[in-house]
Order: structure tokens, then sequence, then C-alpha cells
């Protein structure tokens, strides 16, 4: 079938090459018989945020943003395995990342390899740069690695809903970040897209703008484990071609990854989470030590991040109580209330050992921890509402 969608750039900088045979097609003749309502209703967040709270009656801080980078939609959640990933993913494992997978592949080498360069105009920069600014992958580039992946990216109009960005089981060949628009995931339990209409699998998650995708078959020099699929009209993406990828960004995407996988799947919190929204997770942390006796979060002031403890404990303190209200071990989180209520601080968090924490800042808590959101409501602390009290009891159960 005809895309209608014509390049913008010339046939070798087009990452789209295979655009008339299987690199991007329209997939409108596929099904759409999703239980969610269209990203593009407006009633989509509200039918996210109530799948989470299990009744909407109050503000849902994950409503807003639920359309964005890699939330679960509401199609429940049959995928929790890791089914659909090529073997070599091996994601339960913390030694998943073999030396062996960051060598390039065969034939592939990185002698006398200099990043593309593809002209901008400003107004282009400036979006781009705004693109990227929100996304964790390139938050740990100094200014040489910035400058050179803002010009090997390319920029991918995709005019129109239902354009198939990547194809399950295809070889891997650009990185995408979203400037505008949405994407949605399909998985195939068989490894590829099947004939048929459903060939392409369940919808296991959408990715909003800021969020990227892309990144897994070039890290593991795997075939692409998902199909990425546009979900309205007039996204736009940015690509970032194979080699730039694995030469600047691929090393502190896996070292991040690697570093907190086993520490992650050790949070209770995060245990209903698959692998991949893990790695999100870790993409996105923040690390910080604090010696014992640091407030770490104190009690009135407005609430910006979220914390899990990675080592040391703590305590939670409220004004006018003498004893904590509170005691955090490795692996507890603390600091989502305020995030979750909208609201100041509720208590002070204070080390009463040497520590060590990981942060999200709020809008990273939002993207990636909206599936656990009633996890986090059902913690229990005196004299705070936590939105379960208007829950229906059998819902919380
Ligand atoms: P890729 O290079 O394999 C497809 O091409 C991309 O979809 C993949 O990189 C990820 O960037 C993105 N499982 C696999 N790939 C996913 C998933 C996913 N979500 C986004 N991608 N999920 C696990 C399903 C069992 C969804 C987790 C919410």
């Amino acid at each position: 079938m005809s895309t209608g969608f014509t390049s913008p750039f010339g046939g070798n900088s087009n990452p789209f090459g295979r655009l008339e045979t299987t690199g991007m097609q329209r997939v409108a003749e596929e099904d759409e018989n999703d239980m969610v309502t269209s990203p593009t209703t407006a009633s989509f967040g509200r039918a996210l945020a109530d799948n989470n709270n299990g009744g909407g009656l109050f503000r849902s801080p994950f409503g807003a943003d639920a359309a964005s980078d890699t939330h679960m939609t509401g199609v429940g959640r049959p995928h929790l395995d890791t089914a659909g990933y090529p073997a070599q993913y091996n994601f339960g494992r913390r030694t998943s990342v073999s030396a062996e997978s960051l060598k390039p592949p065969t034939g592939e080498t990185y002698d006398n390899w200099t990043p593309p360069v593809h002209h901008k105009t400003p107004e282009q920069l400036q979006r781009l740069k705004e693109a990227i600014s929100g996304n964790f992958l390139f938050r740990h580039l100094d200014d040489e690695q910035t400058a050179q992946v803002l010009g090997a990216l390319i920029e991918k109009p995709i005019p129109s809903k239902d354009i198939k960005v990547i194809t399950q089981g295809d070889t891997g060949d650009f990185f995408y970040v979203i400037e505008k628009g949405s994407f949605d995931i399909y998985v195939s339990p068989t490894g590829k897209v099947e004939p048929g209409l459903d060939g392409a699998g369940k919808k296991v998650s959408t990715i909003g703008a800021g969020g990227s995708f892309g990144e897994l078959a070039l890290m593991y020099n795997a075939p692409r484990a998902a199909t990425v699929i546009s979900a309205e009209p007039n996204c736009t993406l940015w690509a970032l071609d194979r080699m730039t990828f694995r030469r600047i960004l691929m090393e502190s995407t896996f070292a991040r990854r690697r570093m907190y996988e086993g520490f992650l799947e050790e949070v209770p919190l995060l245990s209903s989470l698959t692998p991949y929204e893990r790695s999100k997770i870790a993409d996105a942390l923040k690390s910080e030590k604090f010696p014992a006796g640091h407030t770490i979060i104190r009690e009135g002031d407005p609430g910006d991040s979220f914390y899990l403890l990675v080592d040391g404990e703590a305590v939670a303190l409220r004004r006018g109580d003498e004893t904590p209200v509170k005691h955090y071990k490795k692996g507890d989180f603390f600091g989502e209330l305020a995030l979750l209520n909208d609201a100041p601080r509720a208590a002070s968090v204070v080390s009463t050992t040497e520590v060590k924490v990981v942060s999200l800042g709020k809008s990273a808590f939002q993207r990636l921890l909206g599936p656990v959101e009633s996890i986090m409501r059902r913690t229990k602390y005196v004299g705070v509402k936590t939105g379960v009290e208007e829950m229906d009891p059998l819902q919380t159960a």
C-alpha cells in the first residue's frame, strides 16, 4: 500500500530507504480493536487515569502525561514476561550485557569514523534541542558529543497516522527521538510480524513527545524487538544512524542500565514492571550520596523528586511527632506523595546512616511510574490522604 509520504531527504540520508517495501508502510488495514480509546481522542488520558487508579475519583498526576514514554496502555498488562525479546537480550540477568554485544558487528569498524553532518536551519536546531532536552539518553554527553549527535540527527516528518516506522524482526538501522506526536508499540510473540490483520501482535505501550525508541536492536545487535507505528497524524521524528548511536550514545546507556538492573529488580514497588520498563527507569535515575543526619526531603517544601533508597537507612519525621513515622531500608521508596497529590512534602526524610539514593524528577516519575501508581497509593501514612481511601476496597485488595 502506498504511503503518500515523500521523503524530504535524498536516498542515502533517508532512514526509511525501503519505504516502498517493508521499511515504513501505512498499516491502516491493521486491526484497531484496542480496548482503550485512541490516544488521539480526548478521553484517552482519562481512560488511562481510570485504569491506573481504579476509579478516577481524584486527580491523577499521570492523566495528562499518560500517552508519553513507555506508559502501559489500558490493554491490561499481558506482556509482563520477556516473551518477544530475542534470546540474547536475556533481560533477567545482570550479566546480560556481555562485552561481545559492545563489539561492532562483523564488518562494522569505528576506525577513521566521523559522524555524519546533516545541515540544519537555526529553527530546526532549536526544535531539535528542545526535543532531546528531556531525553535521558542525551543527558550525559559532553559538549563535543552533543554537537556531533545534533549534527548527525535527521528530521523525519511522519505526516499520517498508521505509518510503520519499525518492523519487528527487521535489522536495526536508526534510533529515533520523538519531537511531536506519539507512537504505538506492538509486540508479536513470534519475534516478527506475521501475515494477517493482527500480525504485529498486541499493543504494549505508547511513547510520546520527548521519548525515544529503536535503541534495543542497535545496542544488542539483535532484530527489532517490536513494531512501532504512528498513533496520530503530523508526528515529527529525529533519526540517529546506527554508527553514531553506538559510537556516542550507547556506552553511557548500557552502563547505566547495567549498573541499576540488579538493584531495580529487587525493588518490590517495581516488580510488576517489565525489564524494559525498568531499563527506562535506569536511564532516568540520578544518583546521590549523603552522610548520616542529612535532610533529604524537608517537610513543607514543594516536591520535585521521587527517591529510592539504594544503600543505608533513613527515617520520616513529622513536626509534632516525637518518633519517626516511618523507617526506610534498601529498596524502599519515598517522596512520592507530594508528586502524586501535588502537595507540599508531608514529612521530612533524614538519613540515619550514610545513604545512597537515586531519584527521578517529576516528569520522569509521571511517565515511568504510571503503571505502579496504585501500588504507591496503597502505602498508608497516618493523617495523610493517599487517594486509596476513596477507592472501591475490592479494587485494592
Ligand atoms: P528496537 O530497536 O528493538 C523496536 O525496535 C523498539 O520498540 C525497541 O527497540 C524499543 O525501543 C521500543 N519491548 C520491546 N521493545 C519496546 C518495548 C517493549 N517498548 C518499547 N519498545 N515492551 C516489552 C513488551 C514485552 C513494552 C514495555 C512497556
